[in-house]
């Protein structure tokens, strides 16, 4: 345990009350600072039209173990408001010294100090002035309307579902061999249960569409899941549909438009969320904008045509059959996000009033790259706009963006809710539980290096969007978890972290049965529903794991701190009030971890329901070899 603690729970953080009506008020915050014994001053650092502002916390209570430090500082609610706390604590051999009158009195005089001050921000202790990047932070919004992070969001379990590959359930609309040619090649349509074919990729189809969704609905409510990530879902001539023809239109492959919006119904009569896949970076040669466009049509203008040439558009990332959209175009903006009938709105807003058929957000496809002139240019604007959009349509819409890498300047409060966060969550577990980065290079991180990654990408964003990251330990895009670690044991021990650590947990369907997969396209192997080919022992971790997500508000939106960290072991609390969950996980041998948790009680073992009692402030938890342990706490 660190002895500083601070986060964005309600025990730390909170608004003075009567300030939640406006999105541009300035008020209070009230933040308590939790320091170690013997803490002799402590201040709020904030900002506040640019400039730094001094606030004195007073010292509230104290226990055997901590201080808590109480202060109240001002917020503009329109910008992002920045705090740390800078802390003068006892030191020894401290080369600090004392003026007892600054500027007025003879520097010689002055007496060593016995203390020093140190900083405390979102990324640790620092006896230096930390950088502003490493602050707490306050969206933007955080008590008005327009900018926040709606509610639901934390409290999801997502399944991710790549449509042509988890469910047949209608075999009379399936693609079938050389029914049409893409790129000269005719497409081939495939058995469910065969591998995926690296030479057919994305000409191959195996059957997969909505109906496979709806009659997999019991599966999903009995799996606990309750928000679906669907690939794209939109006409297009490919099996991933990242190419697409008509945003307007479901693929008749997977189902109608009419049976779309019924699915959306039945999904949320069972308590399931949907998110889309938005591929508005670019289109498919095959869009009527583009093929139109080749012929003069107004709508060359969606694209980036460097000459005259028809051949000489900017394409994403040279692939020319994925034509760079361009949003210096106004008329593109309006289709795509701005207009009450454009996309992005259409699919967000019911059918009809009384309907419940509205899509509850998007995941838009490399959302970094989104720009004018066949570049990123003008991308945050865009974003921006297109949030507000988002908001309009409805205002419990999720905003989910896709980026490989680190999506910081994305997560300031104005843009996206979340990210997919591979930069924060899947690399740091791969460099534990792999030994890979993305690029099949060695990683290698003990536990306390992969948490140091953890905390270094959360440190950079508010709160607000830590709970609302989208972590996953594999997608359609990277070899699936469950081939990549070299121990079956430990793809619990990913199964655990993605339940328990903060953020909103994603599923990559068949991950929950064990599915193996290597690179794409195998990564995106057919889901077996022969229940004798599921792997039910990490079924039923997975079932469990995700139950208790679902069920424990600290594990949705409590805060994150680090118990122990060595090696290969580690064991950390989230905590909300006075709820709290331990995961205590190691991936080597046996060993029993002493940790002290700063919230005292009985821990009950969520598998075992053995009871586990603090003697002397100390928790011993003892681990098997490569095992994980969940402890609730029991007041
Ligand atoms: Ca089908």
């Amino acid at each position: 345990v660190q002895d500083f603690y601070h986060d964005g729970t309600p025990d730390f953080f909170r608004l003075e009350p009567g300030q939640k009506a406006s999105a541009h008020a300035s008020g209070t915050v009230f933040a308590r600072l939790r320091a170690p014994l013997g803490t002799v001053k402590a201040w709020v650092e904030s900002f506040q039209d640019g400039e730094q502002s001094h606030t004195e916390m007073q010292l509230e209570k104290t226990d055997d173990r901590f201080e808590f430090w109480t202060g109240r500082f001002p917020y503009r609610n329109f910008e992002l408001t920045r705090y740390r706390f800078k802390v003068i604590v006892p030191h020894e051999n401290s080369s600090a010294r004392v003026f007892p009158k600054w500027f007025k009195s003879d520097p010689v005089s002055s007496q060593p100090s016995s203390t020093r001050s140190v900083w405390f921000g979102q990324n640790g202790v620092t006896p230096f002035v930390p950088t502003l990047e490493d602050d707490f932070k306050i969206a933007p919004g955080t008590t008005g309307v327009s900018s926040e992070v709606p509610d639901w969001v934390s409290g999801a379990v997502f399944y991710q579902i790549f449509p042509d590959r988890f469910r047949d359930g209608d075999p009379s609309n399936n693609v079938y061999d050389g029914e049409y040619s893409y790129n000269q090649h005719p497409v081939k349509a495939r058995t469910w249960g065969e591998r995926p074919d690296p030479k057919q990729g994305f000409r191959e189809f195996f059957g997969g569409d909505l109906e496979g969704i709806r009659q997999s609905i019991p599966y999903l409510t009995d799996l606990g899941v309750n928000a679906l990530y669907l690939n794209p879902i939109f006409k297009s001539p490919s099996s991933h549909k990242y190419d697409t023809e008509d945003y307007f239109l479901v693929d008749p492959h997977f189902g109608t438009n009419e049976s779309f919006r019924a699915l959306v119904t039945e999904l949320h009569a069972n308590g399931i969320r949907v998110i889309l896949d938005g591929v508005f970076n670019h289109a498919g040669i095959g869009h009527k904008w583009f093929k139109s466009g080749l012929e003069g049509a107004a709508s060359r203008r969606f694209f980036t045509f460097t000459s005259e040439e028809n051949s000489s558009y900017v394409s994403w990332l040279g692939v020319k059959t994925l034509p760079k959209l361009d949003y210096a175009s106004t008329e593109l903006q309006d289709v795509i996000y701005k207009q009450e009938t454009s996309i992005v709105q259409h699919w967000l807003k019911p059918t009809r009033p009384a309907a419940n058929d509205g899509v509850d957000g998007w995941r838009l496809d490399v959302i970094h790259m989104m720009g004018e002139g066949g570049t990123h240019a003008g991308n945050h604007a865009i974003i921006q706009s297109i949030r507000t959009a988002m908001r309009q349509a409805n205002p419990d819409a999720y905003l989910l963006g896709e980026h490989f890498f680190e999506a910081t300047p994305w997560l300031q409060g104005l843009e996206e809710d979340g990210a997919m966060n591979y930069h924060g969550f899947t690399w740091p577990v791969w460099g534990f539980l792999v030994g890979a980065d993305h690029a099949a290079q060695p990683l290698s991180l003990d536990a306390a290096e992969m948490v140091a990654a953890m905390q270094n990408a959360r440190a950079k964003i508010p709160w607000a969007h830590q709970l609302a990251q989208f972590n996953q330990i594999d997608s359609h895009d990277v070899p699936r978890f469950s081939s990549l670690v070299a121990d079956a044991a430990w793809n619990a021990l990913g199964a655990a972290l993605l339940m328990t650590y903060i953020g909103v947990p994603c599923v990559y369907y068949g991950d929950e049965i064990g599915l193996q997969g290597g690179p794409d396209p195998d990564n995106r192997r057919p889901m077996p529903w022969n229940e004798a080919d599921w792997n039910t022992d990490i079924q039923a971790v997975y079932k469990r794991l995700i139950e208790l997500r679902r069920s424990s508000a600290a594990l949705q939106r409590g805060g994150f701190e680090v118990l122990h960290a060595v090696g290969d072991a580690l064991a950390f609390v989230r905590q909300l009030k006075d709820q709290a969950v331990i995961t205590a996980l190691t991936r080597g041998a046996a060993i029993t971890l002493e940790v002290q948790p700063a919230i005292k009680g009985r821990w009950r073992d969520a598998f075992s329901n053995e009871v586990l009692e603090t003697k002397d402030g100390v928790l011993q938890v003892a681990l098997t070899a490569e095992s994980f342990r969940i402890l609730i706490l029991e007041r």
